[in-house]
């Protein structure tokens, strides 16, 4: 179906294709090849000039879009803009490179695009976690943009509107894959590859138009839950054959399909451990099935005990996933890719890099990033997470220079399909994102995606310039340049993470985690807090690091103050590198973190009537949510840590 200015999604005028580059570029003729590669392009061009009111002037400079397969250097996904004259000419190499130039250029203009453009990885997906009807924790699992834009209604949506304008807005950045469904799979959701397989043709028709391939989650079990087979041991040939038709037939009906997600053994999820079977077993199964259509099975290494006893201190859910996945290296098909949290817990605020992605040596690798702000105000908060990214990607900086970083690691020849993977942010609420500031972690992601390299803060720039006028754009970069910071300031201490309110994440609670089964622990006392992941005294975990990672981590001398509570149990009187007591930290920066908030928001205050309504109202309204839950956070954790030491705050304060 063709889109009529009717269908075309509001929500895209307040993204990033709201920025002067869309003006200037549609004020000029393009000129098109007689390509099919930009069908699409063609058809959202009559869309935006009728749109933007922009006619296509009859004379003037203009842009020219040029395949040039003798362009190997760009290979299939790059592309180049350079100027003749006036003129502004777009060379890809490769049909999906013209798509991405071009609405590259529509989002940035041509002057931030200097040189060759290629992306660093070829995987650069986003991993939804919708269901198709609402669960205990929404239609969107950790979702806070409301609905899932694929399904409602138990069923994929009719009317895909939305898909498209979400597909042109991530081709922006050159995403080019999506797995569209919850990698926590239930019974209705297994049946996206039998009933449903229809509706998941027409989502990944759309997605096609701009070049994302379609991926699905799913259950390990999928050959008993949809009552086929009493077995879904790896090893078992019906279990074979069944995956290897089942795939068959979602590939004839999916042109695009990219093959599967899969979540096994992980939080109650099925998985081959049932039978006795290894998780190389397992992938092995769902990469044959997939490599007679070049598909990809991307299986997550998040597998740890979640039912642990936090009597235990044996157990240490850091080590998890590297204890249960390195012996494997070497031993799974070519076509799978082991999907690793980029931390070795689960999306805390800060984290050591998880040292699976440094350990396999053999094996394709993504990243896994979360989009999704579970453990970051869940987007009520402002909160960008380009820095915290950026310094996962540029790991081990600092600590040593003989380890490569882990964006080059992620980038070896001979593990293609290697790159990252992020759990997206978006729903169907009207901005995508619950607070429109939340869409810079979408962009950053995307932009981090293409080139791991950028300054978190210049795509921060780029983003606001793309989406703000010129002063609310200044003000919105000076909100969010330091806004991860000031979260980790007002929120768990020095690395040791957690300490949110169970179930849901949102709001702190000290001890919410500290008793559960959940392997989540601080271990406060009224001496000292941290965990200790040391050989010399504690789970050993540090030795899972390279070895010169693994001696910073090991010493308590040369541990770097933000991971101090990862790594080691102190004394609340011990110093830091700042010259701080911990204690004295925990007061100062929570303090500092709630200050930082209530300084945001002045400067929101101060450009806000700039900003039309309803954004207005919505940004304002999540700060004033901000400012009182971080207000709790410093006085819950000051106060927790008050009572358990009965050390007072060296500069007075009175703690409640
Ligand atoms: O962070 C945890 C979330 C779960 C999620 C899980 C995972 C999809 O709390 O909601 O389940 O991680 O990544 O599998």
């Amino acid at each position: 179906m063709i889109p009529t200015d009717e269908t075309w999604f509001e929500g895209t005028d307040e993204c990033w294709l709201a920025g002067p580059a869309v003006a200037s570029v549609l004020g000029r003729r393009i000129e098109l090849p007689d390509d099919d590669a930009v069908r699409t392009v063609a058809r959202d061009l009559a869309l935006l000039r009728r749109r933007h009111g922009i006619v296509e002037p009859a004379a003037g400079p203009t842009l020219r879009l040029v395949r040039d397969p003798s362009r190997t250097d760009l290979t299939a996904e790059g592309f180049e803009v350079t100027a003749d004259g006036d003129d502004l000419v777009l060379t890809a190499g490769g049909g999906p490179g013209l798509g991405y130039g071009f609405w590259r250029l529509l989002t940035c203009g041509p002057e931030a695009l200097t040189g060759p453009q290629v992306p660093a990885y070829r995987v650069r997906m986003l991993n939804h976690w919708d269901n198709l009807v609402a669960q205990e924790l929404g239609q969107v699992e950790r979702g806070y943009a409301g609905g899932s834009i694929f399904f409602a209604d138990g069923r994929v949506r009719a009317d895909l509107t939305r898909v498209r304008d979400y597909a042109r807005l991530v081709a922006c950045l050159g995403i080019n894959a999506v797995a569209v469904n919850n990698v926590n799979v239930h019974e209705a959701e297994t049946r996206l590859l039998t009933d449903h397989l229809d509706g998941v043709a027409r989502v990944a028709g759309v997605l096609a138009e701009y070049g994302l391939s379609t991926y699905l989650a799913v259950s390990f079990a999928s050959p008993v839950t949809l009552g086929d087979l009493d077995t879904a041991d790896p090893l078992d040939p019906r279990v074979v054959a069944w995956w290897s038709e089942t795939t068959r037939r979602v590939a004839a009906r999916v042109p695009t399909f990219g093959g599967y997600v899969v979540k096994a053994d992980s939080e109650g999820r099925p998985g081959p451990f049932t039978y006795g079977r290894s998780h190389s077993d397992g992938a092995n199964l769902l990469a044959d099935a997939l490599a007679p259509y070049g598909g990809t099975v991307f299986w997550r290494a998040f597998v740890y005990d979640h039912r642990q006893d936090w009597r235990d201190r044996g157990t240490d859910r850091a080590r998890a996933a590297y204890d249960h996945f390195l012996p494997l290296d070497g031993t799974f098909r070519d076509n799978v890719v082991l999907q690793v949290k980029h931390g070795p817990m689960d999306f805390q605020v800060r984290e050591p890099v998880s040292p699976l992605l440094l350990g396999l040596r053999e094996t394709s690798l993504a990243c896994e990033l979360q989009i999704t702000q579970e453990y970051t105000g869940q987007q009520r908060h402002a909160v960008y997470l380009g820095p915290c990214w950026s310094q996962v990607l540029a790991f081990p900086t600092g600590l040593t220079d003989t380890v490569p970083p882990l964006r080059d690691v992620l980038r070896q020849p001979h593990r293609p399909r290697s790159g990252l993977t992020a759990v997206a942010n978006v729903g169907t609420d009207r901005t995508w994102t619950g607070h429109p500031f939340a869409q810079a972690n979408l962009y950053a992601y995307g932009r981090l995606a293409w080139d791991p390299a950028l300054d978190p803060t210049d795509v921060l720039r780029e983003w606001a310039a793309a989406t703000y006028e010129p002063t609310v754009a200044e003000a919105v970069v000076e909100i969010l340049a330091g806004s991860w910071l000031t979260y980790e300031r007002y929120t768990a201490p020095l690395g040791v993470g957690w300490m949110v309110q169970p179930h849901h994440h949102y709001g702190p609670s000290v001890d919410g985690y500290e008793y559960s089964p959940w392997g989540t622990y601080h271990f406060a006392d009224r001496d000292g807090v941290g965990v200790d992941r040391t050989v010399a005294t504690g789970t050993g975990c540090t030795a899972q690091y390279p070895p010169e990672v693994a001696r910073v981590y090991e010493s308590l001398a040369d541990c770097p103050d933000e991971l101090l509570l990862f790594f080691h149990h102190v004394p609340y009187t011990h110093v830091l590198h700042s010259g701080a007591t911990v204690i004295q930290h925990v007061y100062d920066t929570h303090v500092a973190g709630y200050d930082e908030v209530v300084a945001m928001v002045r400067r929101w205050e101060e450009v806000a009537p700039l900003v039309p309504e309803p954004t207005r109202s919505e940004v304002t309204v999540r700060f004033a949510e901000q400012v009182r839950s971080a207000a709790e956070w410093r006085d819950q954790v000051s106060t927790y840590f008050w009572r358990k030491s009965g050390v007072p705050d060296a500069h007075g304060r009175v703690i409640p």
